[in-house]
């Protein structure tokens, strides 16, 4: 080296394709992560509270607010007279008014808001607050909906071949129905945002959610005010599954009518039973059901309608729904194939994203399908799907016309994770148990997942980032994705430090927030780090395009000759620091600071066939899971499992490696622990961790085996040929679900159909149970 000094030259750490530790964990396990809550409060903060409906439908007749407005240290008590802009905050299409007018749809509607000194004050106050009302009847489940053909949105068919002929010219055929449960999100933070007056007419929100231009967007709504004079920021969310992707608005933005109208900070932190009553959850499903099939298991004809409680709007049922029926084909291939989804609406809270987006519940229909199928046939389950699986050239085109690339993938995954978990030899020690066993019962069931990544909604494949480097050559990055425990940031980190060529510590990524990176879409749909990535990507590269330009013309270079290594730039045999680099590009006012556009290529949709490419790729998985099963109490455990997820091209193994186990932990709450449980009145009466179980340490798989696949870097040019994460493996916990159904099956010999509903508490394995042995 001829120039520079050469200290700092060393190998980058933290670059791509290594396990680096979340930016935040040692933050996160010792408490000192800030969350909206912890900020410090500005002198004067009011706390919010609001008064939720407790009737499902029925019109309001009056309010007394007299009593609660002159309680102690209250300061506003509002209604949706008071709000100066637009009432309604629907997401895509309006029906959700922000505090309810004269009607509510469901209980647990926010009716009154709230500003108060202290947040006991606002709670007290909430509840002083008398509504007087005329009931209306309710309509609570999808079923009724159906039958009175009650849609938040018309209901959509996607077709292939001629299924009821296939139907009628099948060897086989079996009709069903199931249901399929929701789910709370059950974030560890509940939903909260912290709305301050700016002094000059507009407002900064923090606000915890995973789309701060929706918030920004809803609260100028609100308020009346442009877009322009609302900034939302979020650092971080402890959790948000999806719960916080449309509906952190209402509360953001009920913080900030009570911000408006008192003209001081609110914080409007909700409590967990609020939480619950009040936001949006999983959708629950029901599903109709008719399969013909051949000798081996293969489908040949499937109609299957898919019917979503959606609740009192639309929110973002639509693509729901959509997912759902993308997904009720999961890996097989459907030659003849209707598949219908319905958008129910009744009087209950609006259901809403949550991680899968519908995905989950399209799966676990096809995936009961198709066990039926083995059962009926009296082969094992495995053969079957094998047999049904995508498989070019002639059956790797799914039921919406988008060509499975990649399908060859599922075979290999299959004899990779059968080997692995001697699934033969254990599918011979189950049934020997089973034969030896007569009230406990073993069950074993090997699933797959293929799941769909890019928003179907084609205007949200899209994000922008903006990265800063300073003169002592630290570097800011800001991007439109937002942080929930994924670690988005310490893979954005990565993929800018191994541009860059330096060690990712020299990087900051900043809270998200709407004045650095506008117009951004929700993080969602596992596409934040595909595409944010992607964004910070292509700033760095305009920034080092500009920094390579510039020391081939210092160092009287050709610009092939300049090279970023080892925390250093290299140009012919000059050698500088980076830091050098970019204090030296200041003084020749070179600009170090660049903002970066990615959209998603390839994918594209026809509502009018219902057909095209809406995914850019898939992710894939597989799953074996054992249950063992007390048929005398329905109680159960789950003594193996084995995972093994495509994480092909893994931007961070440990990141990913802890998506895949949370997400398989959640999907088996989802489908065994969590129910949601309203009264006949359409009350919740699970909102509460005292009635709703979610999963805890000791519900994990005793032996639990969880690897991720790289053999395949994606096919698609993804940010470093990875795939997306988040979502795909939750739906590996049908190997869970379907597990119980065999072991309860195996009480009746495998001779019986065996209807096991979601979540598979330990009541309904006990009903299903003696529903078996009523068969004999
Ligand atoms: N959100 C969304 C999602 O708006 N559109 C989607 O397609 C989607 N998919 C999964 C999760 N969230
Ligand atoms: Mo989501 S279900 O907000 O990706």
């Amino acid at each position: 080296m001829t120039d520079g000094t050469n200290h700092g030259v060393r190998p980058v750490r933290g670059g791509v394709h290594t396990a680096q530790a979340h930016d935040s964990a040692l933050r996160h396990v010792t408490g000192s992560a800030p969350y909206v809550d912890d900020l410090p409060e500005l002198p004067g903060t009011l706390h919010a509270a609001v008064r939720l409906s407790d009737k499902a439908h029925a019109r309001i007749l009056g309010m007394d607010l007299a009593g609660a407005r002159t309680m102690p240290g209250v300061h506003a008590v509002l209604t949706y007279d008071d709000v100066p802009g637009e009432l309604d905050i629907g997401a895509i299409l309006p029906g959700d008014p922000l505090l309810a007018p004269d009607l509510v749809e469901y209980a647990g509607q926010p009716v009154v808001a709230v500003a108060a000194e202290t947040m006991l004050a606002a709670r007290a106050a909430a509840r002083r607050v008398e509504v007087f009302y005329e009931p209306l009847p309710a309509i609570l489940t999808p079923e009724e909906a159906l039958e009175q053909g009650l849609f938040v949105s018309p209901s959509q068919t996607m077709r292939r071949g001629d299924a009821a002929a296939a139907l009628n010219g099948a060897p086989h055929r079996l009709r069903g129905e199931l249901r399929i449960g929701g789910q709370d999100h059950f974030y560890l933070e509940t939903h909260i945002a912290y709305a301050i007056p700016d002094g000059d007419g507009g407002y900064k929100v923090h606000s915890s959610t995973q789309h701060p231009s929706e918030v920004q967007h809803q609260v100028a709504k609100v308020l009346g005010l442009p877009m322009n004079a609302v900034t939302v920021e979020c650092r971080r969310m402890g959790g948000a599954f999806g719960g916080k992707e449309s509906q952190a608005a209402h509360v953001a933005a009920i913080a900030a009518l009570l911000a408006h109208h008192t003209r001081r900070p609110v914080k409007f932190r909700m409590d967990r039973d609020d939480d619950m009553l009040m936001t949006g959850k999983r959708h629950d499903f029901f599903v109709r059901y008719d399969v013909g099939f051949d000798g081996e298991g293969r489908i040949l004809g499937l109609e299957m309608e898919l019917a979503a409680r959606c609740g009192m709007s639309l929110d973002l049922s639509n693509g729901v729904v959509d997912r759902a029926m993308f997904h009720a084909d999961n890996a097989y291939f459907l030659p003849h194939a209707t598949i219908t989804g319905h958008r129910c609406r009744t009087n209950t809270v609006s259901n809403t994203a949550f991680r899968g987006f519908g995905g989950p519940q399209g799966m676990a229909a096809i995936e009961h399908v198709v066990d039926e199928v083995a059962r009926h046939l009296g082969r094992d389950a495995l053969d079957v799907r094998r047999a049904n699986l995508y498989a070019a050239p002639e059956r790797d085109v799914t039921h919406y016309g988008m060509r499975v690339e990649d399908a060859d993938i599922l075979p290999e995954l299959f004899d990779e994770l059968e080997r692995s978990s001697d699934y033969r030899e254990r599918r011979r020690a189950v049934a020997a148990f089973n034969a030896a066993s007569p009230v406990l019962k073993k069950g074993l069931a090997f699933t797959p997942v293929k799941f769909g990544i890019s928003f179907t909604a084609l205007h949200l494949n899209q994000a922008a980032a903006l990265v800063h480097v300073y003169t002592d050559g630290s570097v800011q990055v800001n991007h439109g994705g937002t942080e929930m425990g994924q670690g988005i940031h310490t893979k954005i980190a990565q993929i800018v430090a191994e541009e860059f060529q330096i060690d990712a510590a020299r990087l900051r990524v900043t809270a998200s927030v709407t004045d650095k990176v506008p117009n951004a879409p929700p993080s969602a749909a596992s596409t934040g780090t595909d595409l944010n990535g992607m964004a910070a990507l292509n700033a760095a590269r305009t920034i080092k395009e500009r920094l390579t330009a510039f020391m081939a013309d210092h160092c009287k270079v050709p610009p092939e000759q300049v090279a970023f290594r080892d925390n250093a730039v290299f140009a012919g045999n000059h050698a500088l620091g980076f830091a050098e680099v970019a204090k030296l590009a200041f003084l020749n006012r070179v600009p170090l600071s660049a903002t970066g556009h990615y959209k998603t290529p390839k994918i594209h949709w026809d509502p009018a066939t219902q057909s095209g490419r809406p995914f850019f790729y898939f992710a894939y998985g597989v799953a074996v899971t054992e249950a063992l099963v007390d048929t005398l109490t329905g109680e159960y455990r789950f003594p193996r499992c084995d995972l093994l997820h495509d994480c092909s091209g893994s931007i961070n193994p440990a990141i990913d490696l802890g998506q895949v186990e949370g997400a398989f932990v959640q999907g088996l709450g989802w489908l065994t622990a969590e129910e949601l449980w309203w009264d006949g009145e359409g009350r919740l009466r699970t909102h509460a961790p005292s009635t709703y179980k979610i999963p805890t340490s000791r519900d994990l798989p005793a032996d639990f085996r969880v690897r991720l696949y790289d053999a395949r870097p994606n096919r698609e040019e993804t940010i470093h040929r990875s795939k997306a994460v988040g979502e795909p493996p939750l739906m590996l916990a049908l190997s869970g679900w379907l597990a119980l159904k065999d072991a309860v099956a195996a009480l009746g010999g495998h001779r019986h159909p065996v209807r096991l509903d979601a979540p598979a508490t330990p009541e309904r394995v006990l009903l299903a149970c003696e529903a078996v042995r009523r068969q004999g």
